[in-house]
């Protein structure tokens, strides 16, 4: 089925670092240390110093054998001196004391907690914290704090969306998603993205792009998309956003935000018995709900920016950040979600492949399970 072939497309990964087994690695410990100290730059806006710890985070992800002694470490690339002497202090002392003053400053936490929510970015989470908040409970007894509606679902499936969404949860989704697009538009192109299509086991959501072979058929399907969900009774929360896409401005390299595609960010239901295998839906031992809710995303770009949208939505994102650069720096191009320029041609190059963007770039194609950088 569709499905399985998007599935089949991203095969196992080797290192999926989060669910590896609990023994002690070094590896392990430094990956974590990284990310944190990345959450924690990016908390203090210093993005430079994240976009580091990331991409260090990144190279430890792609090693085949653990870490082990400093030698390993110096000959690693991409690392920077203040990253090397995290991962020194580690492997020396087996411990890093700047990141245990991080894990134990109290604003790290709140922000941590606080972004943690659904619909909660840096912003608000320091608003809140600069309030004196500092428990999830304490936010929603504040008379004064104004949640908006995003937020006020966050809060109402905290613990389901907080919850890794596992491949065969992913997969019913994508039946349904897919039953709901082709009952109104049985013409219509879907994909499944992000880290499922990389062959990951779990994700926090999971991603869908869907168009239509006809330009300018896919404006009113989103639309319909939702009301159908809704009918059939599954549609927890839809915050939709309409196209801001303008096809003259040229693509950003630097590109981090959002793309201008219409989209929506979805809570649904997940019946149980809508999902295959023994262990079924990921919920808490003891619940008898028989259902979940999982996060959805769904993007509907154009068919003529189909390709350039499935190769940003696919990730990782460090993978679309690195491919950006090499465009960049390497090719004298332009790439984002929306489409590949050539600077020194003055031109936009058009693809319907992500295979043909590989080829404006003079690279070789990377299957999908190849992009968890
Ligand atoms: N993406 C993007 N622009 C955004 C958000 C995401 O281009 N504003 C891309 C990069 C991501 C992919 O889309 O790799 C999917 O986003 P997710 O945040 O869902 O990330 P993943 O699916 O890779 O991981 P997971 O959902 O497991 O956390
Ligand atoms: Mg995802």
């Amino acid at each position: 089925s569709w499905f399985t072939d998007s599935m089949r497309e991203g095969r196992p990964v080797t290192v999926e670092t989060r669910h590896r087994k609990k023994v002690f690695d070094p590896l392990l410990i430094l990956y974590d240390v990284m990310e944190e100290l990345a959450e924690s730059s990016e908390f203090n806006e210093s993005k430079g110093p994240c976009l580091a710890f990331r991409r260090a985070a990144s190279v430890l992800k792609s090693l085949p054998s653990a870490v082990h002694c400093l030698e390993a470490i110096q000959g690693l690339p991409c690392l920077g001196e203040h990253t090397k002497a995290v991962m020194e202090e580690i492997l020396t002392f087996g411990r890093s004391f700047k990141v245990e003053e991080i894990r134990c400053d109290e604003r790290y936490q709140a922000l941590k907690l606080f972004t943690s929510v659904f619909g909660v970015g840096p912003k608000t989470a320091e608003k809140w914290y600069r309030r004196g908040l500092r428990s999830l409970k304490e936010i929603l007894t504040e008379p004064n704090i104004q949640l908006n509606r995003m937020q006020r679902a966050g809060f109402l499936y905290y613990s389901d969306i907080s919850k890794a969404v596992s491949k065969a949860e992913a997969k019913a989704l994508g039946c349904i998603i897919e039953e709901t697009v082709h009952w109104i538009a049985p013409d219509a192109i879907l994909a499944l993205t992000g880290g499922f299509r990389r062959g990951k086991e779990y994700g926090h959501d999971v991603d869908f792009l869907l168009t239509m072979p006809e330009m300018g058929k896919e404006e009113g399907l989103l639309l319909h998309v939702i009301d159908r969900l809704r009918d059939q009774g599954i549609l927890l929360y839809c915050e939709y956003q309409g196209s801001t896409f303008d096809v003259s401005k040229l693509p950003s390299w630097r590109f981090e935000d959002m793309d201008h595609f219409q989209k929506c960010f979805l809570i649904l239901r997940l019946e149980q018995g809508q999902v295959e295998g023994e262990r079924g839906l990921q919920s808490d031992p003891g619940d008898s709900r028989g259902w979940r809710a999982v996060r959805v995303d769904l993007v509907a770009p154009p068919v003529d920016r189909y390709a350039f949208a499935l190769l940003g939505w696919t990730g990782s994102r460090q993978f679309g950040r690195d491919l950006r650069t090499f465009a960049y720096k390497e090719r004298q191009m332009l790439l984002d979600n929306h489409a590949l320029y050539d600077k020194t041609k003055k031109l936009f190059l058009p693809a319907t492949t992500e295979e043909d963007i590989f080829a404006h770039l003079g690279l070789e194609y990377v299957e999908p399970w190849q992009r968890n950088a």
